[in-house]
């Protein structure tokens, strides 16, 4: 595959790298994917120079054009996509089908933002005045800049990339540098479709040095906004130097995901629910499910049957059919293992812990646990409101469980984290699906459905420790990637004042029928 994968400039790769790093298959270790070359902070600026030079002429581009370049777009992914899929796999260690569905989501969303090139659209408002018109545009934001994660290489970009540039803004996207080979064939991609040089930078750096770049870059004047899906706490950081520079950026967090289990709730379908929202993807989306909350009078039947399903489920080799394959990568596995020391003394474990060894093994695991970073998948039942576990992210294959008696409780323990990303309730009592929407403040809410898997084009994104407010996705998206202007345009031939020469209607309020 890719030899070396450089940052691109204005089209030009950019060939002097402060650093290379191996990216490897955290299923085989012994593959060495391609090497990345980090670029410094300097780097980051000049590509947000090269976007900000191109950007007039792409906003200029007609609107329909722009979404021909989309729909390229998504028809080189189509014709790709087997290829793709496969390099995520390979790369970050997700499961074929699973990486099938991410390019996918890619193409749904190309889908729907290629015919936003023909809309985008503005109002035409009545005026107070006569011979007057009122009009709404929606105009481009300018330079944006992107940075990502992992753990959806190309799908979440995606969201960003697909309508940032629709819209007529240029892009500097920083992806994560251990799934550069994905990210670098993600680019070609777009680079094949007619998007122009200078429109798409792509700026492989570490986090400082990124930090660094887009610190220079708004101190410059050359972002106008930036997108970032990662960790709440580089997610403060990023929000509070965007606020120095008056700006919002569009901030995906993490999320300590509740699954309220109700009492009248189909079990079975309850516990497939929490196994693939729990499990999947190693327990490593942002949407994953933390928390299990789970009504008394069904607590200890979920828990057997949770606890049997997810000794069941197949775990090993990513291109095999498995619920779930090895971490993302090294700094993953060591954070993840940071999180199994939240495991307290009054917590009962079910299942193993930790990673999977020849001392510490998993029954029927396919292929060779040795070769990569492969994670028990860990059920800890009695997390109680005030443990760390309870509280906190832990990006990885661990799920806690905890009773509750009111479905009040409930709430207030599906909301105690602080974060308010995902959330869902299973049950068959239309009432307390409501109740529990209402209550929850969390950005989307499932019923009897995974915490995880949102289609492409429902609004996507986060409250409190999770995000900003800020939402991705479908038409909502387009309020991050334009603003809007209005217009007033007055052809009466002389200067009417709004509010002082507006007539006024004349009528008799004192009228009251007898
Ligand atoms: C993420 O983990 O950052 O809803 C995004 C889902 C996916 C996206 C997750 N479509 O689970």
């Amino acid at each position: 595959m890719a030899g070396e994968v450089l940052s691109v400039v204005g089209g030009e790769r950019v060939a002097e790298a402060v650093r290379r790093t191996p990216s490897t298959n955290p299923a085989r270790l012994s593959d060495v994917v391609g090497t990345v070359g980090s670029a410094g902070p300097d780097v980051f600026v000049r590509a947000a120079e090269a976007a900000r030079s191109a950007q007039a002429a792409w906003a200029a581009t007609p609107a329909p054009q722009r979404g021909q370049v989309i729909s390229n777009v998504g028809r080189l992914m189509t014709l790709n996509k087997e290829r793709l899929a496969a390099l995520v796999t390979r790369e970050i260690g997700k499961p074929l089908g699973e990486a099938l569905g991410e390019v996918q989501e890619i193409i749904d969303t190309c889908d729907f933002f290629l015919g936003e090139g023909r809309r985008l659209y503005g109002q035409t408002v009545p005026s107070e005045m006569p011979d007057k018109q009122l009009f709404t545009f929606r105009r481009p934001v300018g330079t944006v800049a992107v940075i990502t994660a992992g753990n959806f290489p190309v799908a979440v970009p995606s969201w960003y990339l697909v309508p940032a540039l629709l819209c007529g803004n240029t892009v500097v996207w920083k992806p994560a540098e251990y799934s550069a080979v994905v990210s670098d064939a993600f680019y070609e991609i777009f680079a094949h479709s007619g998007v122009p040089a200078g429109v798409f930078n792509v700026v492989y750096a570490d986090g400082q040095d990124t930090f660094s770049g887009l610190e220079q870059a708004l101190a410059a004047g050359l972002i106008n906004k930036v997108g970032f899906t990662g960790s709440s706490a580089v997610g403060t950081r990023i929000g509070e130097l965007c606020g120095r520079h008056l700006q919002t950026p569009c901030l995906e967090l993490g999320g300590k995901n509740p699954m309220v289990i109700t009492e009248d709730a189909e079990l079975d379908l309850a516990v497939e629910g929490a196994l693939f929202s729990g499990f999947g993807t190693a327990g490593q989306r942002c949407t994953s499910l933390g928390t299990a909350i789970v009504h008394r009078s069904v607590y200890d039947e979920f828990l057997d049957r949770f606890g049997q399903a997810t000794a069941d489920a197949a775990m090993g080799d990513p291109t095999q059919d498995v619920l779930f394959g090895p971490l993302l990568d090294e700094k993953f596995a060591a954070g993840f293992e940071k999180s199994l020391g939240w495991i307290a003394a009054h917590h009962r474990v079910i299942g193993r812990t930790g990673r999977v060894t020849a001392d510490n093994p998993r029954a029927g695991f396919v292929g060779d646990p040795a070769a990569g970073l492969f994670y028990h998948p860990t059920i800890v039942a009695g997390v109680r409101a005030d443990d760390e576990l309870f509280l906190n992210e832990t990006f990885g294959p661990v799920v806690g469980v905890t009773p509750y008696s009111t479905l009040d409780e409930a709430i207030a323990l599906g909301n105690k984290s602080g974060y308010g990303l995902s959330s869902s309730i299973y049950t068959t009592d239309p009432n307390k699906a409501f109740r529990f929407a209402q209550g929850i403040s969390a950005g989307m809410v499932s019923v009897n459905n995974s915490t995880s898997g949102a289609e492409a084009h429902l609004p996507f994104g986060g409250n409190g420790k999770s995000g900003n407010g800020s939402r991705q996705s479908g038409v909502w998206v387009l309020d991050q990637f334009t603003r809007w202007q209005s217009m007033n345009w007055d052809y009466s031939g002389k200067l009417q004042k709004a509010q002082m020469d507006t007539e006024t209607v004349e009528a008799d309020l004192t009228f009251q029928l007898q």
